[in-house]
């Protein structure tokens, strides 16, 4: 009876409405009405443990269609945290056939000297050549490096690299006003930096710099990064980047996507101020680096689906979908 008296003073209802299922428990997020990506129920779509070689990480990936597949490029770290790049396929763009051997891309001199750590490629197809823009980390700082490649086995070297701190480069598909052009973040000292435009008659000599007049929102307030390589639409061209801000505890990682002028793409045309991907999933939010959403590439599937790639906290490889006619008129619209 005493026990009752006591219990009766309790409002159970209201502790179990404050209880929360455990995290492993927890459904996955709904869709955000505002957002026109949405993640795979698959996700994530490639882990450590779903790897043909031993590896603590596999995210950040670069992504192309070729032969009718999607093939990505790997950014693989073993248990000495050393980097390989890995290739994978798919029919479906959802479950991949990872190829057991690193890619062949000779080291420069310049990486012989001064160390060599090259993450975060991006594949652009010109004319039947594929290009990969990558960062480059030597002792003398991070820089921007170009390869070739035909099969995605053997990449050739293109010289020269940039000069330091510059990451992020992603090369546009065709040439514009007769020139290559590329987006890239040159670094600032205290570590900041946003997304420049940059030209190259040759792929060899660039210049023409101008930094793109982006509104500030607080998620973008310390980096902005090219992401996918750019996709050519009727409203101007499709940029989907990354943008960071500092928290209390983290640097939080954060998708966007722009529109910028057909014509000159050092002109933004639309670039609404909501974030499109923030870090939410378990897979985003925990791992090697936490709250890291980072892309290298998107591509358009036979159907119309514009499937985005993305490293989940550093770890892992993560999907999530969209179409370009949706991602345009988020653009136009918010
Ligand atoms: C950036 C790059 C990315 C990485 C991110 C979060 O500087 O190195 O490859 O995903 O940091 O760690």
């Amino acid at each position: 009876m005493r026990l009752l008296g006591i219990c009766s003073n309790i409002n159970f209802s209201a502790m179990i409405s404050r209880l929360q299922p455990p995290f492993a428990e927890r459904r996955p997020l709904q869709r955000k009405p505002f957002s026109p990506l949405e993640r795979h129920f698959a996700n994530p779509i490639i882990s450590p443990q779903d790897m043909p070689v031993e590896c603590s990480a596999v995210f950040n990936c670069g992504a192309v269609r070729f032969e009718g597949d999607v093939l990505l490029l790997l950014r693989v770290e073993d248990y000495e945290r050393k980097t390989e790049f890995y290739t994978a396929r798919s029919a479906d763009g959802v479950h991949f056939d990872v190829c057991p051997d690193p890619i062949c891309y000779p080291l420069r001199d310049i990486e012989r000297i001064y160390g060599s750590h090259r993450f975060d490629m991006r594949i652009t197809p010109i004319e039947g050549t594929f290009y990969v823009c990558h960062a480059l980390y030597t002792k003398l700082g991070c820089v921007i490096a170009m390869a070739r490649t035909f099969d995605f086995r053997n990449y050739e070297p293109l010289e020269p690299i940039s000069l330091p701190s510059n990451r992020n480069a992603v090369l546009f598909p065709e040439k514009i006003g007769g020139l290559y052009v590329r987006l890239e973040r040159p670094q600032n000292i205290d570590g900041s930096g946003q997304i420049w435009v940059c030209r190259s008659p040759d792929l060899r000599y660039w210049g023409d710099v101008a930094p793109l007049a982006m509104p500030d929102p607080s998620w973008t307030g310390r980096k902005t990064g090219a992401g996918a390589v750019p996709i050519r639409t009727d409203g101007g061209w499709l940029i989907i980047y990354h943008a960071t801000t500092m928290t209390a505890s983290t640097e939080n990682y954060y998708l966007g996507a722009m529109l910028l002028d057909l014509e000159d793409p050092s002109k933004v045309i639309a670039a609404p101020r909501r974030f499109i991907l923030g870090a939410e999933e378990l897979y985003e939010c925990v791992g090697q680096v936490p709250n890291v959403v980072f892309t290298g590439g998107a591509v358009e599937m036979d159907d119309g689906t514009l499937n985005v790639y993305y490293g989940g906290a550093d770890t892992r490889i993560c999907l999530a979908t969209t179409t370009v006619n949706q991602l345009v008129e988020f653009c136009l619209t918010r």
